[in-house]
């Protein structure tokens, strides 16, 4: 019997006759709480009626107690900014070779590529409390953000034939949601047995003294693991080993968020096949050193994404000798990932570090209020994992360079950078150069929308574009 399920027989015991005193429970319990340095639960639990008591073994028994051992040995030191930095090996937009789409193209028809979505994040930047993947984002259509995502692994499925794996991480706050969007859309056409959705795990939010915090009366308070959760939970989930079963070798990873971010990318595809390379990281180049994003860079020989304020005052403003920033990288957060590399990192029992945040959390004060309750506004520890962490041990980590107009369009915001306005600014551009290069005057358009059903590139929409004589005019959809 593992640490979870001895405290909930434990508990489940000691609650049963409804008398019981939290104190008197097993030893067991008593210690592993002391153990994990956790003594003011039992101390909770004891203020506790019967039926409360329920509710919090509930939560207790909720939390993967190995969390403590592994913070204790591999949090991350984000203090560290030691280690030489060098320049990471990019492949700059204007060397990509046209013979790489070739071998792409290939492991797409021989149905070697699976698409990872990570969608555990809620749109409260956005000012919006669902999913960020339920929201209206479609300039002309008003299609969600799901929607879009979706139509571009069935454009790809429909292209090659091949049911696309389409996996999507969720998290508590969303993946009921997200599910059942999905299902009552009829999974956008999507055959069901190709979309997997999986959560990511949860883990306790600590005060600044490691104990874990209340988020009611009966309930620990526990934050989604961070994007890094990814890793684990297609391992937890046996996605990772399905996939590899059934033969898949290449995954492209995206976040919800990012609007345009391809599925179908065979420079992508061939890049990592010529290189053989564990994972590739899509680039923008920075071009201003004030520019807050995280980089791609070396450090000690190993590639990393570094936030921009790992690096010093002078690393953020060096130019290379052709007056570029000699550490112009920036992460869009999209990846290849060989899924021979995901696997061996797993059978290896590496794990990926936490990293801290602090972040103001409504707690419940019981203690403190000498069992009167109420939450107040406290300072909380969060411990994410970030998926990038997987870059420094991979054996062959490169860099490609995308262009932001094509590729990247975040939606994170409700209004200034990264928010729905230039969310439909960026497509609307893209769309629009798609027109014009096929001989459309695009002067009389308001707004225009591509279905990704339609295209979802310039040469696509090239080809399947029907030609149409009559003036394009107002706001227009094209699917
Ligand atoms: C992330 C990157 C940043 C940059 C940017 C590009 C980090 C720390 N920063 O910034 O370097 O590349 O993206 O858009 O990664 N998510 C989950 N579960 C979680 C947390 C996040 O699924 O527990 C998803 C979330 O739904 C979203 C994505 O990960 O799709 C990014 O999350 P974020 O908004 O917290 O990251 P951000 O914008 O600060």
């Amino acid at each position: 019997m593992n640490e979870v399920q001895c405290i909930s027989t434990l508990l489940r015991e000691s609650t049963r006759d409804r008398i019981v005193k939290v104190s008197e429970m097993d030893e067991t319990i008593l210690s592993l709480l002391r153990e994990k340095g956790q003594a003011h639960l039992i101390e909770h639990a004891e203020m506790l009626s019967p039926e409360e008591q329920q509710a919090f073994e509930k939560s207790l028994t909720s939390i993967d107690w190995g969390f403590f051992d592994e913070i204790a040995a591999s949090d991350a030191d984000d203090e560290d900014v030691s280690g030489e930095l060098s320049e990471s090996v990019v492949l700059d937009l204007s060397d990509r070779a046209p013979s790489l789409s070739d071998a792409g193209e290939q492991a797409y028809k021989d149905g070697q590529v699976a698409v990872v979505m990570v969608a555990g994040g809620q749109g409260s930047r956005l000012g919006y409390s669902g999913p960020k993947g339920c929201y209206s984002i479609g300039a002309v259509s008003n299609k969600s953000v799901y929607q879009y995502h979706a139509e571009k692994v069935l454009a790809l499925s429909r292209r090659y034939q091949k049911a696309v794996p389409f996996l999507i991480m969720t998290s508590a706050a969303t993946h009921a949601e997200t599910k059942s969007f999905f299902e009552s859309h009829e999974m956008f056409g999507l055959e069901s047995e190709q979309v997997s959705f999986f959560q990511q795990g949860m883990v306790p939010t600590l005060d600044d003294q490691g104990k874990v915090l209340l988020s009611s009366k009966t309930s620990l308070m526990c934050n989604p693991d961070g994007h890094g959760g990814c890793f684990t939970a297609l391992v937890r989930e046996g996605l990772l080993e399905r996939l590899k079963r059934d033969g898949y070798k290449h995954l492209v990873y995206l976040q919800v968020d990012n609007i345009l971010g391809p599925v179908f990318d065979p420079d992508l595809i061939g890049y990592a096949i010529q290189e053989s390379a564990d994972v590739i990281t899509k680039v923008v180049e920075k071009t201003k050193p004030e520019e807050k994003v995280g980089l791609l860079v070396r450090r000690d020989g190993k590639d990393q994404i570094l936030e921009y304020i790992h690096l010093t005052e002078t690393q953020n403003q060096e130019r290379a000798e052709d007056g570029r920033l000699r550490y112009r990288w920036g992460n869009t957060a999209m990846h290849y990932w060989s899924i021979d590399y995901l696997w061996d990192s797993h059978a290896s029992g590496y794990h990926l570090p936490f990293h801290k945040s602090r972040k103001a959390v409504s707690a419940y004060a019981d203690l403190e209020n000498k069992g009167t309750g109420g939450n107040k506004s406290v300072e909380g520890i969060k411990h994410e994992r970030f998926i990038f962490d997987l870059l420094p041990r991979a054996g062959v980590s490169l860099g490609m360079e995308i262009s932001r107009e094509l590729e990247f369009a975040p939606l994170k915001n409700a209004e200034g950078a990264d928010s729905v306005e230039t969310v439909h600014e960026l497509t609307d551009g893209l769309y629009r150069s798609w027109l014009q290069a096929a001989g459309a005057s695009t002067d009389e358009l308001t707004r225009i929308e591509v279905s990704p059903l339609l295209a979802t590139s310039q040469s696509e929409f090239l080809e399947t574009w029907p030609k149409r004589t009559e003036k394009l005019q107002g706001e227009v959809y094209l699917d």
